[in-house]
C-alpha cells in the first residue's frame, strides 16, 4: 500500500500554451500551439483526447464570437459600448432591487466557471445584490450524488480517490454512466472485471464484463436485489460494517424483502445475473463503484445513489485503500463550482449558508456584517419556475448555462423566462439563452484566461492563458467586478485579477469542509498535485479521503434505510414508453459550443430517438423517418435511429439540441426532496410519425 506521501506526485511544470480541456470534469491536460491543440500528459487522460478536446480550439476563432455587448433596442439586439451597457444594467437592477426588494434579482450560474468565478458569483449575489436567490445548473447534474455523499460520509468528494485507483481496481461497478461517450480518456482507466449497469447498452456497456439492463428508473431496486445476494451469499463485511459504519439493521431491514427474483420483476434484469454482480464484487480483493447521471437525475436520485453506497459499504469499500464509491462528476468544474458558493444554501468552503458561524466567518473575510448576508434561496428549477411570478424575481442574470436547451420542462422554463422584466446573459457565443437576453456581455474563454478548475478527484489545477483574447470582451471577474462598483460596492471587494480572488477564495474557505487554504497559484505554477482538503501550505494534498474517518462527527460511515418507489409518472395507454435522456460523445451539454464545430456537427447534425425496430414499427415508423416523441409537458421532433439491442419498453434522446428539436420539452420536472434534482432521466412518452 502507498502511503499519502508517496502518492503526492509533481507533475512537470506546466510549460508555455500548456492548459487543460474546456469542457468535461476528466479536465485532459492539452497544449495549444496558435489554435492547434496537443494532447499532454495528465493523469486523468494519459496523453488521450476525446473528438471535443482535439476541435476545441474551433471555439476560440468561430466567426460566431462575440465581441461587443449587445443591448435590446426595439426588440432588437444592437451592439452597445461596455459602458452604456454596463449603466444599462446596474441602473436596472438597482432599481428592480429598491421597488421590489433584493429578491427581485435572481443569478443562475454554472459547473464550467472557474472556482474564481464561481466564488465571485456567490459574493456578489449575497453582497453586491444582496439577494439570496442565487443557485447553478449543477442542481442539474451531480446533487443527488452530492446529496446522498453528504448522508453517507459527511462530506460530498465525487471520487475521494485518485482515479489511477481505479486504473488497479479488479472490478468496477459503473452505474448509469456511458465513459466511452462522456469521458472517453477514462476508458483507459477501467482494467479490471467491468460490470455496468445501464438500460442500453451503450459503447461502454460493448466492453462489460456483464452488463445489467434495468428498467429505466428502477435502479433502487436493483441495487437492493445485489445488496440481498451480499448478504445471503454470505459477503456481507461485518467486521468492517462494525468498526466503521452505522446503521446496517435499519438498511437491511427493508433490503431483506427485496430477493434478487423479486427485483428481477421490477427492474427485468435477470436474478442470476444480480447474484453474479455480487459475487464479482465480492471477489475482488480492491473494487469501485462509481454513478452517473443515469442513477441520479431521478425524482429518488438521492436515495437510489444511498443504494449503491450501501451496497459498498456492506462490501466495505469506501475508505478502505484501493477501493471505493465515487461519483462521476460532470462538467469542467463540476467539483470546484459546487464548493464556494453560488448553490442556495451554500457559502464558500462547502459552508451551509444557514450555519451561524460560517456566516460570521465569511462575512468577516468579505468585510461585511453577518446579518446582512441573505439565507438560502430556491434551488434551480424552483427559482426558474418562480421568475415573474407573485414574489418570485423579476430579473435573472445567466452565467456559464444555456437553460432554454438544458432546464426540464424547457416549454414552461422559456414562458417563464418570457415575463421577467430583464435578462441579463454574459457568454462568448449567443446561446439560445442568450438570444432571449435584454443585455449580453462578451466574455473571455478557458484558454484565454487564468483560474482554477477542480477536476472529478477533487484535484485542483491551475489554467494559465494560453492565447490572447479578441479586441472587445472582457472576462466574467471584470464584469462582476464593472457592476458591482456601479452597485456602489468598494473597488477592493471585487477584484478581477484571479491570483488575487483565489487569494481571498483560500482566506474564506479555510477550515470549511473543502479547505483551500494551503493551495496557492505558485505551488501549482511548479506542478503539484493537490487534492483537497489542504489545510497548510506545507500540506501535501489528500488525494485518499476517509482512510481512517469519515467526516460524521463520529467518524464513521452511515448507510441509510432507502426502499424502491420508482419513478413519477406512471404509464398508460396514451404514454406507454418510457424516454431517457443523456448525451453522444461528439456534442457537449445544451450544445451551444460543440454545434459550432463544423466537424462534431457533421458527426453528429440532428436531435434522434434511439428505438427498438419492434417498438419503432409498432408507431408505424421506419428507420431514418420523422417521428414526433410526446410526453404530458410537450412534443419534440427527432430522427428515428433503429437499434435492436434497446429494450422494447424505453426510447433514448439526446438533450444536445435546440427549438423543437430539444429533449427538454419532454422531460418531468419532478424534483428529489433531498436535492431538488429534477427526474431527467425517466418520462413517459409515445411515439409518432410525423
Ligand atoms: N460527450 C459529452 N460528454 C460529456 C458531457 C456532454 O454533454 N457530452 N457532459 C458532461 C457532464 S456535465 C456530465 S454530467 C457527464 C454525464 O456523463 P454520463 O452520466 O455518462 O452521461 P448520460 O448520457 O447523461 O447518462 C449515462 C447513462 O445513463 C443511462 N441511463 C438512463 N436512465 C437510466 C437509469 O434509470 N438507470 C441507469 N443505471 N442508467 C440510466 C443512459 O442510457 C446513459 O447511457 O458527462 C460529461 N461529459
Ligand atoms: N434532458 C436532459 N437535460 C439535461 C441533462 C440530461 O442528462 N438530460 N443533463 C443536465 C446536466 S448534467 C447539466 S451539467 C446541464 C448542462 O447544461 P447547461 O447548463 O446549458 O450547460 P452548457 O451547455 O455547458 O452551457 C454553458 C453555456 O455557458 C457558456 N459558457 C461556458 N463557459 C463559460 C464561462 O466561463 N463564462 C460564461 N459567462 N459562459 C460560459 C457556453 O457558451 C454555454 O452557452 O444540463 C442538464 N440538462
Ligand atoms: S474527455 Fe472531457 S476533458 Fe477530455 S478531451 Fe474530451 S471533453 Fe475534453
Ligand atoms: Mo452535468
Amino acid at each position: 500500500m502507498q502511503t499519502q506521501g508517496e502518492l503526492v506526485t509533481r507533475l512537470a511544470a506546466p510549460g508555455r500554451g500548456d492548459t487543460h480541456c474546456p469542457y468535461c470534469a476528466l479536465q485532459c491536460g492539452m497544449r495549444l500551439t496558435g489554435t492547434a491543440v496537443e494532447p499532454r500528459d495528465f493523469p486523468t487522460n494519459l496523453g488521450g483526447l476525446c473528438q471535443k478536446g482535439w476541435t476545441a480550439a474551433e471555439v476560440l476563432r468561430t466567426p460566431s464570437r462575440l465581441t461587443t455587448p449587445l443591448v435590446r433596442v426595439d426588440g432588437e439586439l444592437r451592439a452597445a459600448s461596455w459602458d452604456t451597457a454596463l449603466d444599462l444594467v446596474a441602473a436596472k437592477l438597482a432599481r428592480l432591487r429598491d421597488a421590489h426588494g433584493a429578491d427581485s434579482v435572481a443569478v443562475f450560474g454554472g459547473g464550467g466557471l472557474t472556482n474564481e468565478k464561481a466564488y465571485l458569483l456567490g459574493k456578489f449575489a449575497r453582497v453586491a445584490l444582496g439577494t439570496a436567490q442565487i443557485d447553478y445548473n449543477g442542481r442539474f447534474c451531480m446533487s443527488s450524488a452530492a446529496a446522498a455523499g453528504m448522508r453517507a460520509f459527511g462530506l460530498d468528494r465525487g471520487m475521494p480517490f485518485p482515479i489511477d485507483d481505479v486504473a488497479r481496481s479488479e472490478a468496477v461497478l459503473l452505474v448509469g454512466a456511458n465513459p466511452a461517450e462522456t469521458m472517453p480518456p477514462f476508458v483507459q482507466h477501467l482494467t479490471g472485471a467491468l460490470i455496468v449497469v445501464d438500460p442500453r447498452r451503450t459503447a461502454t456497456a460493448e466492453r462489460a464484463d456483464l452488463h445489467l439492463r434495468p428498467r429505466p428508473g428502477t435502479d433502487l431496486a436493483l441495487a437492493l436485489g445485489i445488496l440481498h445476494a451480499v448478504v445471503a451469499e454470505g459477503h456481507y463485511r461485518g467486521d468492517y460494517a462494525a468498526e466503521r459504519t452505522t446503521g446496517f439493521e435499519a438498511a437491511w431491514r427493508l433490503a431483506a424483502a427485496w430477493w434478487p427474483e423479486r427485483v428481477e420483476r421490477v427492474t427485468g434484469v435477470a436474478a442470476g445475473d444480480q447474484r453474479r454482480a455480487a459475487a464479482l464484487l465480492a471477489g475482488a480483493r480492491t473494487a469501485h463503484i462509481l454513478t452517473g447521471r443515469g442513477t441520479e437525475q431521478h425524482s429518488s436520485g438521492t436515495d437510489m445513489v444511498g443504494a449503491w453506497i450501501n451496497l459498498a459499504l456492506a462490501l466495505g469499500l469506501p475508505g478502505t485503500p484501493g477501493s471505493g464509491y465515487g461519483c462521476l462528476t460532470g462538467q469542467g468544474n463540476g467539483q470546484g463550482g459546487r464548493e464556494h458558493g453560488q448553490k442556495a444554501d451554500q457559502l464558500p468552503g462547502y459552508r451551509k449558508i444557514t450555519d451561524p458561524g460560517a456566516r460570521s466567518y465569511v462575512a468577516s473575510v468579505w468585510g461585511v456584517p453577518a446579518e446582512s448576508l441573505p439565507g438560502a434561496g430556491r434551488s434551480a428549477y424552483e427559482l426558474l419556475d418562480s421568475l415573474g411570478r407573485e414574489g418570485g424575481p423579476r430579473a435573472l442574470m445567466v452565467f456559464g448555462s444555456n437553460i432554454l436547451v438544458s432546464a426540464p420542462n424547457a416549454g414552461h422554463i422559456a414562458q417563464r423566462l418570457s415575463t421577467v422584466d430583464f435578462l441579463v446573459v454574459a457568454d462568448f457565443v449567443l446561446s439560445e439563452t442568450a438570444a432571449l437576453a435584454d443585455v449580453v456581455f462578451p466574455v473571455t474563454q478557458w484558454a484565454e484566461e487564468g483560474g482554477t478548475m477542480t477536476n472529478l478527484e477533487g484535484r485542483v489545477l491551475l489554467r494559465t492563458p494560453a492565447v490572447s483574447a479578441p479586441d472587445g470582451v472582457r472576462s466574467d471577474l471584470e464584469l462582476l467586478r464593472a457592476l458591482a462598483i456601479r452597485l456602489g460596492q468598494p473597488e477592493h471587494r471585487f477584484p478581477a485579477d484571479p491570483e488575487t480572488v483565489f487569494e481571498e477564495l483560500r482566506s474564506a474557505s479555510r477550515g470549511g469542509p473543502a479547505d483551500y487554504s494551503g493551495i496557492t497559484y505558485s505551488r501549482l505554477r511548479a506542478g503539484d498535485q493537490l487534492h483537497w482538503p489542504v489545510p497548510t501550505t506545507d500540506h501535501p494534498g489528500t488525494p485518499r479521503m476517509f482512510l481512517t474517518h469519515f467526516a460524521h462527527p463520529d467518524g464513521r460511515a452511515h448507510f441509510t434505510p432507502v426502499d424502491y418507489t420508482g419513478p413519477t409518472e406512471p404509464l398508460d395507454d396514451e404514454y406507454p414508453l418510457l424516454a431517457t435522456t443523456g448525451r453522444v460523445l461528439h456534442h457537449y451539454q445544451s450544445g451551444a459550443q460543440t454545434r459550432l464545430v463544423p466537424e462534431l456537427n457533421a458527426a453528429s447534425p440532428e436531435a434522434f430517438v434511439q428505438v427498438h425496430p419492434d417498438t419503432a414499427s409498432r408507431a408505424g415508423l421506419t428507420d431514418r423517418a420523422l417521428a414526433r416523441v410526446t410526453s404530458r409537458r410537450g412534443s419534440t421532433e427527432a430522427v428515428v435511429h433503429y437499434d435492436p439491442t434497446m429494450r422494447l419498453d424505453t426510447v433514448f434522446l439526446p438533450f444536445h439540441f435546440p427549438g423543437a428539436q430539444r429533449a427538454n420539452l419532454l422531460t418531468n420536472p419532478a424534483l428529489d426532496p433531498h436535492s431538488r434534482m429534477p427526474e431527467f432521466k425517466v418520462c413517459a412518452v409515445r411515439l409518432e410519425s410525423l
